[in-house]
Order: C-alpha cells, then sequence, then structure tokens
C-alpha cells in the first residue's frame, strides 16, 4: 500500500490481477448500461464529457452534479467486488458509479464527493481498469496538488476528510486513445 503523502488517500496497486482486471473491463464495457448524462452549467446544457451508469442496492437514490439518478442493479461480476472491498477493508458500499472514458478526450473535472448522502467522512474505493490516466488531487487550504498514474487494476481507497480537505480530478491526456473505466463504491446513508 501506498499513502499519498501523509494524505488520506491510500493507493493498493494491482488490487485486481491483470487477467482479472482484463476480464472484469470487458464485462463491464458489454454489460454495464452505458449512458451519456448531461450537465448544467450557468443555464446552458451539455453532454458530460464521459459515459455513466449508477448501480445501486434496491431503493437508494442519489443526487450527483445536480441531477437525481435511480440506480441500475448490481451485474453479479460487482457485486462481487464490492464484497471483496467490504471483506479487506472493512468498509461498507452500497453503491458503485461508473465510468466509461473513451480516450484521453474524456476527462473528470475538479470536484469532491461531498454530496450530503455520503456522510461527513465518507470512505470510497476507486477502482481503476483499462489505459494509465493521470489522476490529481488538491488539498484546498494549500493549494498543493499530487499526481498519480491510475494502472489497470489499481484500487485507490479516499477515507476520513479526503473529501473535506482535498479535491480530485481526471484531466483529459490528447495523446491516449484507449478506453479507461473507474468504478467509484460508496455508502450512501439516507434512503
Ligand atoms: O475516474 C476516476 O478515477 C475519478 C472518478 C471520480 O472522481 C468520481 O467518480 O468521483
Amino acid at each position: 500500500m501506498i499513502q499519498i503523502k501523509d494524505w488520506p488517500f491510500y493507493l493498493y496497486r494491482e488490487y485486481l490481477s491483470s487477467e482479472e482486471a482484463d476480464s472484469i473491463f470487458h464485462r463491464a464495457k458489454q454489460e454495464i448500461l452505458w449512458k451519456t448524462e448531461e450537465i448544467k452549467i450557468f443555464g446552458k446544457t451539455y453532454p458530460q464529457p464521459r459515459l455513466i451508469s449508477w448501480i445501486a442496492d434496491q431503493g437508494i437514490e442519489y443526487s450527483y452534479s445536480g441531477k437525481k439518478y435511480h440506480p441500475n442493479p448490481w451485474p453479479d461480476f460487482l457485486d462481487d467486488i464490492r464484497r471483496n472491498i467490504h471483506q479487506d477493508f472493512q468498509i461498507k458500499l452500497n453503491s458503485v458509479l461508473c465510468n466509461f472514458y473513451r480516450d484521453g478526450n474524456d476527462k473528470m473535472g475538479w470536484h469532491s464527493d461531498n454530496e450530503k448522502e455520503l456522510g461527513p467522512e465518507p470512505n470510497i474505493a476507486s477502482l481503476s481498469l483499462g489505459v494509465t490516466r493521470d489522476f490529481k488531487i488538491k488539498m484546498k487550504s494549500s493549494g498543493q496538488i499530487e499526481t498519480i498514474e491510475l494502472n489497470h487494476g489499481d484500487l485507490l481507497l479516499m477515507k476520513g476528510k479526503a473529501q473535506e480537505n482535498f479535491s480530485h480530478a481526471l484531466p483529459p491526456r490528447k495523446k491516449v486513445r484507449e478506453a479507461r473505466i473507474n468504478f467509484t463504491f460508496r455508502q450512501i446513508l439516507s434512503f
């Protein structure tokens, strides 16, 4: 495990073996219902620069980027991963936001996962598959930024005050031509 500086970000390289990661990547591409969602910026609507799917236990609703999402059911292979993460790290997870970055033009801007449904100090487990992409973490108080590479099969745990005191982003990388899938497993509290 690598802790990013002394920040509450913990990186587990090759949490999945490359064979396991290959298999999950292919199943995720085929079996998840990927959609282009819209985002409103200053009253104008734009397509989000990635494909998204939200999966959760029954009865859970989630607001994200100002929109309410109704969840899709768990495919077996993702349910297995959340159970493994639960066993390995003792963290409860009842939902997962799935992001599909078609190539290096797709991206995620600076944000914190600090929606009130996640509670004050959420544990978020972020699993990366596919092409390696840079991931940036910024300390809100100082503006200090760390960049880490997230590879096929890597797991990043964001814990404690990771959302309150830091923001994170997946910047565009024009030279990257291959796809990446990221799952951020979360526990939604109010439902
Ligand atoms: O794709 C990533 O690694 C980042 C995903 C993310 O920040 C999120 O889902 O909140």
